[in-house]
């Protein structure tokens, strides 16, 4: 089986349709593509309830030409993991001789919030699946509210601001250190910008399950920033040290993307309607570069350089 590292390595077939209905520029509709054009043709996608799902398989079409299985918020992993133990069984008894990659693409209140004892159970089981968290830090599909993976100051429409609020209160749930805390094989964070890492991950994670990606998914609508800023503002949240680029495994964790020198956070925040609010809140402001200084000292990122 032989590894699939850059753009170059892709397969040309298309196995995730045009004609769907998410946001131009939706970060979850690149990953889609790429998740199932390395996969193949026998991988079988479990989609939770999100804008991923609703937005490809509006009736009667679907964008996906593997086999997809959409089930409940709460429980992708689960259904993922009966999947997975349905085709070692039918394979023990000789029904089948398929083996297939069984990959879960959940939005971020359905994977930190929602769906996450299904996926804790299945992680703690060891269940040869792969989740694929794609975080665009809201419920967007409803109409933007907050979960556990909303950024500290981020403006949402449970999370306003206003003359007692500054936006979101709390830091974002971490998932990538969850994962890791649950002894899965293999975990990374990735996004768009860097879609040679992304790609790199995508292949080695569905090759080594249990595992987990934690891809931040840029979100037009939600974040307000314009459409043909998607891959640029990603690569921004990488350079600002606010989304390291890690894997995981062998008991390791290692930065797959160097950031020598940081950009200020401002950089990123700015970029973006749901925090233009914090120009009126230094203070968050100064908090949100604190946090990035933290993960700057932890996965060995450079200083910041204006
Ligand atoms: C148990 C349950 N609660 C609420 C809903 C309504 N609902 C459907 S999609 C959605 C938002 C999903 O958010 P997320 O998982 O972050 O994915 P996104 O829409 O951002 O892609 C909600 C709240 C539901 N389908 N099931």
């Amino acid at each position: 089986m032989s590894s699939i590292r850059t753009i170059k390595d892709l397969p040309i077939e298309e196995r995730f349709a045009p004609g769907h209905s998410l946001c131009p520029g939706c970060g979850a509709s690149m990953l889609a593509k790429l998740v199932v054009k390395i996969a193949g043709k026998d991988a079988i996608i479990v989609n939770p309830t999100g804008c991923l799902e609703v937005c490809t398989s509006l009736y009667p079409n679907s964008s996906w030409k593997v086999p997809w299985i959409h089930n409940a918020f709460e429980n992708g992993a689960i259904t993922a993991s009966g999947v997975k133990a349905a085709f070692k069984a039918l394979k023990r008894k000789g029904y089948t001789d398929k083996d297939p990659y069984v990959i879960v693409l959940g939005g971020d209140g359905g994977t930190s919030d929602i769906g996450f004892q299904a996926l804790s159970g299945a992680w703690e089981r060891g269940d040869e699946i792969t989740y694929i968290c794609y975080d665009n830090e809201a419920y967007m599909n409803t109409g933007i509210q907050r979960s556990s993976a909303t950024p500290f100051g981020a403006w949402t429409t449970t999370s306003p601001f206003g003359r007692v609020s500054f936006g979101k209160k709390q830091l974002k749930k971490d998932l990538f250190s969850i994962a890791i805390a649950h002894r899965v094989k293999y975990a990374a964070t990735a996004t768009i910008g860097y879609v040679n890492d992304l790609i790199r991950k995508i292949d080695k994670a569905i090759k080594n399950p249990p595992s987990f990606i934690h891809y931040l998914c840029p979100c037009p609508t939600g974040w307000r920033f314009d459409e043909s800023l998607s891959v640029e503002i990603t690569k921004v949240a990488v350079q600002t040290g606010l989304w390291p680029l890690l894997e995981y495994e062998n008991g390791q964790v290692k930065l797959t993307v160097p950031v020598r020198k940081r950009l200020p956070v401002t950089k990123y925040l700015f970029m973006q309607g749901r925090f233009k609010h914090l120009k009126d809140h230094p203070e968050v402001v100064k908090r949100i570069q604190e946090y990035a200084d933290e993960l700057a000292a932890k996965y060995g990122m450079g200083p910041v350089e204006e």
